[in-house]
């Protein structure tokens, strides 16, 4: 009886290992609104279009593991970027034009560069990039779209061309709980000004 009591628990456990194993691995849903989440792990798919992200609010907990899949779902053939961040930064000569964020939400963080295809802008800002070909991306940046504009902050930015993705994974620490927001600057801000932007949350 002891016997088929410990086998009834050993299938117990490693059903439950294969349905962590499954949520792990999200993300492939077109129609994916939210996060694949266990305890320590979440998934977001971002899908970007003219002018906005899909999902527009993410929430996470400080503590978990957060892997970024995002997704330029472009119909007008153009580049869209992803920042998170709080206290909007505006620019250009008349002070009008969304540039980025104030606080960037990756400052010091180490972020695992998982994949990307079409990716235009790879920058670090102040987080320490890793993985995959992140570096030949980030060296790429630097010589193909140049120092950052006048007035624009210093951030982790992935910006990809239509059809392009990229997947990355962080770590949110206690640090940030509150309320930030992610957006797209592309075009002299005019993307963000079109609604291009949404909440990004991290709860305790
Ligand atoms: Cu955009």
């Amino acid at each position: 009886m002891g016997g088929i009591q410990r086998r009834a628990g050993l299938v117990v456990l490693v059903s439950s290992l294969l349905l962590l194993a499954a949520c792990g691995n999200g993300s492939t849903g077109a129609a994916n609104t939210g996060g694949q989440t266990s305890e320590n792990t979440s998934a977001y798919t971002v899908g970007m279009t003219e002018y906005e992200f899909n999902p527009k609010e993410i929430t996470v907990h400080a503590g978990q593991t957060v892997t970024i899949k995002l997704i330029n779902h472009s119909k007008e053939q153009k580049a869209h970027e992803f920042k998170i961040g709080q206290q909007l930064v505006k620019g250009g000569d008349f002070n009008d034009k969304p540039l980025g964020y104030q606080v960037d939400f990756f400052k010091g963080l180490k972020v695992t560069w998982i994949q990307g295809s079409d990716v235009e802008e790879l920058r670090p800002g102040e987080a320490t990039v890793q993985g995959g070909d992140a570096d030949a991306l980030m060296k790429k940046t630097l010589s193909e779209a140049g120092p950052l504009e006048p007035g624009e902050p210093n951030a982790f930015v992935v910006s990809l061309a239509p059809g392009g993705t990229a997947e990355f994974s962080f770590t949110v620490p206690a640090s940030a709980v509150g309320t930030w927001e992610f957006g797209c600057f592309e075009e002299d801000g005019q993307h963000y000004v079109q609604g291009m932007h949404g909440q990004f949350v991290v709860t305790k």
